[in-house]
């Protein structure tokens, strides 16, 4: 029996010691209810009774060696494990964080806005309207009856005879004043659409802001002053501006705006053409027919008007000399702003 006890743990220690073993299947085997050791210790009861106490002894120091085996190989092998697994999940803290990309405003939206908060911070209030519109709203309305010159130039989109894509936002504006009495002071920034070819300075589609003042008493000197601190605002303290006359059915006077070459101050560049100045927007008194057709007396109460290219001012501001790149959302492009 002993040399059974010795032979059942060398075999144990053998087993054991190969590093495939699985060490609950051998802890069944030699330990378990039907293991081996356990059929040895069974079998004690058929000894002499002096033989038993030394047979019982090395049978319990044999279950204590097996035990204790596959205690430490327990703990060697999850010791391993966990150290694996710290490797493989390494994570260096002090490694730079990648930073996500951040997107940002497109140059037109941007140009909009400096060019709303300059107005806004004059008392303007924002105001929006359809970009399918009336024919009525967009010409009619606006001193441009049937067959009225100014309505082929436009070269419009119609999309029936009554129905139109706008060409500018002022029927936001003839809106407005058909709903609220004077004093208004509002601009109406927004999509406007020409049937013109895409070229370096045309588009179907562009941008543009109006403004409609509209007050008793209100003179060119008040839209002189409102166009001077919007130039000031938006291209420099030391800018000036400059009225050329010119003709819009829906305003009498009208004209044309330059202002002085934010590049060269007006001394002459490339820029400016060496003129010193650049044409930036048209303006003029509200017509008499417009206002009446709205419902307000021309006796009474006056206004101004003007409208502003969004693409125009943010090509100036950023020398883009082709208005494509504001359209094809080329991020190496955008990325610049
Ligand atoms: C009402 C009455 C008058 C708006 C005006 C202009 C002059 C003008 C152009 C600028 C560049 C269009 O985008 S552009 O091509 N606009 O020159 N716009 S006066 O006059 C109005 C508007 C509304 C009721």
């Amino acid at each position: 029996m002993k040399e059974k006890l010795l032979s059942i743990k060398k075999e144990a220690e053998a087993a054991l010691r190969s590093a495939s073993s699985d060490l609950e299947e051998l802890r069944v085997r030699y330990l378990g209810k039907k293991g081996e050791l356990t059929a040895v210790t069974r079998g004690m009861g058929a000894l002499p009774p002096e033989e038993r106490p030394a047979i019982g002894a090395l049978a319990n120091e044999v279950r204590a060696f097996i035990e204790g085996e596959i205690a430490r190989l327990k703990a060697e092998r999850e010791a391993e494990a966990k150290a694996e697994k710290l490797r493989a999940e390494r994570l260096d803290v002090t490694m730079p964080a990648r930073l996500p990309a951040v997107g940002g405003r497109h140059p037109l939206s941007q140009t909009q806005r400096d060019m709303e908060d300059i107005f806004l911070g004059m008392g303007f209030t924002i105001v929006d309207g359809p970009e399918v519109e009336l024919d009525y709203y967009n010409f009619q309305a606006l001193n441009m009856p049937e067959g009225h010159p100014a309505r082929d130039t436009q070269d419009t989109f119609y999309i029936t005879d009554k129905i139109l894509l706008r060409s500018q936002t002022s029927g936001v504006q003839i809106r407005t004043m058909e709903k609220t009495k004077p004093p208004i002071r509002i601009i109406s920034p927004g999509r406007v659409y020409r049937s013109d070819e895409v070229d370096a300075t045309h588009s179907p589609l562009f941008h543009q802001v109006e403004g409609l003042v509209v007050d008793r008493g209100i003179t060119m000197g008040d839209l002189r002053g409102t166009l001077l601190a919007f130039a000031k605002g938006l291209f420099g303290e030391n800018t000036r501006i400059r009225f050329r006359p010119h003709h819009f059915p829906y305003t009498e006077p009208s004209a044309e705006v330059d202002v002085s070459c934010f590049v060269c101050g007006g001394e002459g560049c490339r820029l400016c053409k060496n003129e010193g100045w650049i044409e930036v927007l048209g303006c003029g008194m509200v017509h008499p027919n417009v206002l009446r057709g709205c419902g307000i007396d021309p006796d009474v109460y006056s206004g101004f008007a003007f409208g502003i290219g969004i693409e125009r001012v943010t090509m100036l501001k950023y020398h883009i000399d082709d208005m494509r790149l504001l359209y094809e959302n080329d991020l190496r492009f955008l990325g610049q702003f």
